[in-house]
């Protein structure tokens, strides 16, 4: 079994993540999603979400091509984490390319996936404001 494992905020869920989800399970068998919790949003990215973290887990929780959502509370935890998971396969979007090449030092195959174009929650937040 291929375990692969994603992190993100994934507010305002839409189709840019559900294309970068389902081509992380495309990868492999199983699915984790760490999702970043309101605090480390708040503190770490400067990210007001809209939906609250039980909220954005819920959401998650319903895609077909994700197994287990956990907590992203701080950036270090990725280390850790793919060892407790067992994951093979770090994969996120190229926004992040090189970003995270040093997990390669744990045996874990790191992949950056094209983002999806013309859509960002950003952009939703955008066009609802003009409307
Ligand atoms: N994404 C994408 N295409 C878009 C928008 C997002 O492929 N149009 C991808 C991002 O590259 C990321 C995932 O969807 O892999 C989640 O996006 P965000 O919620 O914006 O995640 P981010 O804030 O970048 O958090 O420790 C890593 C961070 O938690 C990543």
């Amino acid at each position: 079994m291929k375990r692969i494992i994603t992190y993100g905020t994934f507010d305002l869920l839409h189709y840019g993540h559900i294309n970068l989800l389902r081509r992380a399970k495309a990868l492999g068998d199983y699915l984790v999603v760490a999702l970043s919790t309101d605090e480390f949003n708040w503190n770490m990215k400067q990210k007001k979400c809209y939906f609250s973290y039980e909220q954005r887990k819920e959401l998650l929780e319903a895609i077909r091509y994700v197994d287990l959502v956990i907590p992203e509370e701080n950036w270090e935890q990725k280390v850790s984490d793919v060892k407790e998971y067992h994951i093979d396969t770090f994969v996120i979007g190229d926004d992040w390319e090189g970003k995270f090449d040093f997990l390669k030092e744990q045996g874990v195959e790191v992949v950056y996936l094209p983002r999806t174009p013309e859509i960002s929650t950003t952009q939703i937040k955008n066009d609802l404001n003009k409307m």
